[in-house]
């Protein structure tokens, strides 16, 4: 079956608590997501799995995909339905290697050629961004909507866009060709999370 991206939650828990952080994940999943990224940049291996066990039984009540950022030990230890790996981390094939042929692997890619290598290598979606500035905290460029474009028009894989997206701002995708839209802060800050995910949602397909 097709893989939905159509709203990718990605995960913050840095500023909220543990309780807090798994309402906005039930409140994302409630409101639309249909994947969940859980990002995690600061935590040992032991917390990054205890909050991967948590959220994942938030995800599977929704029957939302778990996706881990980076860590294919940690996303194979908890049972998560993927992984996701930037161009500093796991190769792709290696990942897809050592997750199996059933589980869902994405990567991070900026540019046609990186695109066109994930793919090769077995990814099934692509993250391509930042599109907008972004407030949340990682290494990244910008990326244009035409090379977004070209990244569509050269791989039969989902690519989703990323970076400072929010409801009012999406437009600039429309034509794009992308299968869905990559958000954190516009859920995660969101006073109401699982209404901000339903609005980011019915933007996208109001898009397409
Ligand atoms: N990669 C490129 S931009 C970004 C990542 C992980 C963060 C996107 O966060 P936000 O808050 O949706 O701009
Ligand atoms: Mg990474």
């Amino acid at each position: 079956m097709k893989l939905d991206s159509s709203l990718y939650f990605i995960t913050d828990s840095t500023t909220v608590s543990e309780d807090c952080f798994l309402s906005v994940v039930e409140g994302a999943c409630k409101g639309g997501a249909s994947l969940v990224q859980l990002r995690e940049k600061n935590r040992s291996t032991r917390e990054y799995m205890e909050l991967a066990k948590a959220t994942h039984q938030v995800t599977c009540r929704y029957n939302v995909p778990l996706i881990i950022d980076d860590r294919v030990d940690v996303a194979l230890a908890i049972g998560a339905e993927g992984v996701h790996v930037g161009q500093t981390d796991m190769p792709v094939a290696l990942a897809r290697k050592l997750m199996g042929p059933g589980k869902i692997v994405g990567a991070t890619t900026k540019t046609v050629p990186q695109a066109l290598e994930a793919y090769e290598q077995g990814a099934d979606y692509l993250g391509v961004g930042a599109i907008y500035p972004t407030t949340t905290k990682v290494v990244t460029i910008l990326t244009s909507v035409d090379t977004l474009k070209d990244i569509v028009k050269a791989v039969p894989i989902n690519v989703n866009a990323i970076g400072g997206l929010n409801k009012d701002n999406i437009h600039v995708l429309k034509g794009s060709g992308i299968s869905g839209v990559c958000a954190v802060s516009a859920i995660m800050k969101a006073e109401n999370p699982e209404q901000a995910a339903r609005e980011l949602k019915e933007a996208f397909i109001n898009l397409c």
